[in-house]
C-alpha cells in the first residue's frame, strides 16, 4: 500500500536510509564498495547527509536519465537547486536546461561534433598522438597525467575549437572548478574556488568570436547564429560548454586508460597484440573507471519512481559509475576486460542529455591507445598513483610510469 502524498515526507517511506557521504575524501578515494552498498540496499536509497534520493543501479540510473520530463536538468545537475540557490556561474545553455531550449542548443552542438566532422579532424588527432607518444617513448620515464593525459587533450581539442595557445592550462583549472561545483561546498570545492578568480574571465574572453579561428568548432557556433539557429547572446555560452566539458573529461578518460593498462598488464598485452581493440578498450575504461561519476536531476512534479513517492523539487543523485558496475547488468563487473564491448554503459549518460561530444572523446581514446599499442611494448608503474579528488570526476594528479618500446 502506498502512503498518500500529503501524509508523507519524501524521506519517511519504507526506503533504505544510508548515512554515506558520497563527496567525502574516503568515498571519492574508493567509491566502488559504497556503490555496491547502495545497490544492495535497494533500487533507490535516501541519503540522510544531504536529504536526497540516490541510485547506483543500472536500470534506475538509465530510466531516470531517459525521463527528462519528470527529472529535470534546468534546476541544475549538481547538488544545488537553481530554483532556490544562485548558480556559481550563468547556467549552461545545453547541460542545465530542458526542452525546448535544450533542443535548439543540442542541434547546433551535435552538428558541429558530428561523425562527418570527426572524419575531418581524425588525421590531425592521429598525427598529434604519434608525435606525443614518440617523444614519450624517447623520454621513457614519464608522468602519465602531466606528460600525456593532460597534454594531449590540451593540444588537440582547443586546436579544433580554434583557441590560441596562450594560457591553455586555465582550461584544466576551469574544468576542475566546474565539476567540483556539482557537489557540496566542501573543502575540495573550496580549494578550487581559491584558484578560480582569474580563470572565469579568461574563459569568457576566449568565448568571443574574435578569439576563435575561422571555421573551428567555436566559430561554427557563431556561424549557426549567423543563420539564425541560435542568438548572438547564446553563442559565447555554447562555446563555454566546449571549454567546460571538453578537456577535464578526456584528460581523465586518458588518465584512467593509462592507469588500467599499467594495473592490468595482461589486458595491455592483448591491446598490443591487436591494436584494433583500441576502441573497445577505451569503452571498457569508461565503464570500469568512469571519468564522470555522477550527475543529479531534480523532480519538477511529484513522481512515483522505482516504488517510491518523490515530492516536487527533490534532488536525485545518479551514480553513472555505480550503474557501470551493477552485477544485475554486467557479468563480473569488477573485472577489467578490454574484449568485453560494454554497450549500454552510462559513462556518457543516456537520453537527450547523453554526451554530445562523445565522438571526440572516443576519437582521442582510440588514437592514443592505438599509438601506444604500436610503439610501447610494456607500460610499467614506477610509483604510487596519486589521486586528485574531485566532487564529480574520477581523476589522478600523477601516474609515474615507464614506457618500454618494442
Ligand atoms: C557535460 C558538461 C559538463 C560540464 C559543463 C557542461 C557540460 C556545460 O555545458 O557547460
Amino acid at each position: 500500500m502506498t502512503v498518500p502524498q500529503e501524509q508523507c515526507q519524501s524521506s519517511a517511506q519504507d526506503v533504505p536510509h544510508l548515512d554515506i557521504d558520497p563527496f567525502s575524501d574516503d568515498f571519492l578515494s574508493m567509491p566502488y564498495p559504497y556503490h555496491a552498498q547502495m545497490r544492495d540496499a535497494g533500487p533507490i536509497v535516501w541519503l540522510d547527509r544531504y536529504g536526497l534520493w540516490a541510485s547506483a543501479r543500472h536500470e534506475e540510473v538509465k530510466a531516470a536519465l531517459n525521463d527528462w520530463d519528470r527529472f529535470s536538468s534546468a534546476a541544475g545537475v549538481g547538488l544545488a537547486n537553481f530554483r532556490t540557490e544562485k548558480p556559481f556561474r550563468p547556467p549552461s545553455l545545453i547541460l542545465e536546461v530542458d526542452p525546448p531550449q535544450h533542443t535548439r542548443s543540442r542541434a547546433v552542438l551535435a552538428r558541429i561534433l558530428s561523425p562527418k566532422m570527426m572524419q575531418q579532424v581524425r588525421a590531425e588527432f592521429e598525427r598529434q598522438a604519434d608525435i606525443l607518444i614518440d617523444a614519450l617513448v624517447e623520454k621513457r620515464e614519464i608522468d602519465g597525467i602531466k606528460d600525456l593525459a593532460a597534454r594531449y587533450p590540451l593540444r588537440v581539442f582547443p586546436d579544433a575549437v580554434g583557441l590560441s595557445d596562450e594560457g591553455r592550462e586555465n582550461l584544466l583549472l576551469y574544468g576542475d572548478m566546474v565539476f567540483n561545483s556539482f557537489g557540496p561546498h566542501n573543502a575540495i570545492f573550496a580549494r578550487s574556488v581559491e584558484r578560480y578568480g582569474p580563470v572565469s574571465s579568461w574563459i569568457m574572453d576566449k568565448c568571443r568570436r574574435e578569439q576563435l579561428r575561422p571555421d573551428g568548432f567555436g566559430d561554427l557556433i557563431y556561424q549557426a547564429a549567423d543563420r539564425g539557429e541560435i542568438t548572438y547572446e547564446e553563442a559565447p555560452l555554447l562555446v563555454r560548454s566546449f571549454l567546460s566539458a571538453g578537456v577535464d573529461t578526456t584528460v581523465n578518460g586518458l588518465g584512467n586508460s593509462l592507469y588500467c593498462m599499467a594495473a592490468f598488464p595482461e589486458q595491455y598485452a592483448k591491446l598490443v597484440a591487436t591494436p584494433a581493440l583500441a576502441r573497445p578498450a577505451f569503452e571498457e575504461v569508461l565503464r570500469f573507471e568512469s571519468p564522470v561519476q555522477t550527475f543529479f536531476r531534480t523532480t519538477i512534479k511529484p513522481v512515483e519512481f522505482a516504488g517510491v513517492q518523490m515530492k516536487e523539487n527533490d534532488k536525485v543523485l545518479l551514480f553513472l559509475a555505480g550503474a557501470n558496475r551493477d552485477e544485475r547488468q554486467w557479468k563480473s563487473p569488477d573485472v577489467f576486460d578490454i574484449e568485453r564491448k560494454p554497450t549500454g554503459h552510462m559513462a556518457f549518460g543516456s537520453g537527450i542529455h547523453g554526451c554530445v561530444g562523445q565522438a571526440v572523446a572516443r576519437l582521442e581514446g582510440e588514437v592514443i591507445l592505438t599509438a601506444l599499442a604500436k610503439k610501447v611494448k610494456r607500460i610499467e608503474s614506477t610509483g604510487e598513483p596519486v589521486r586528485r579528488l574531485n566532487n564529480t570526476l574520477r581523476a589522478f594528479g600523477s601516474l609515474p610510469m615507464r614506457f618500454i618500446p618494442h
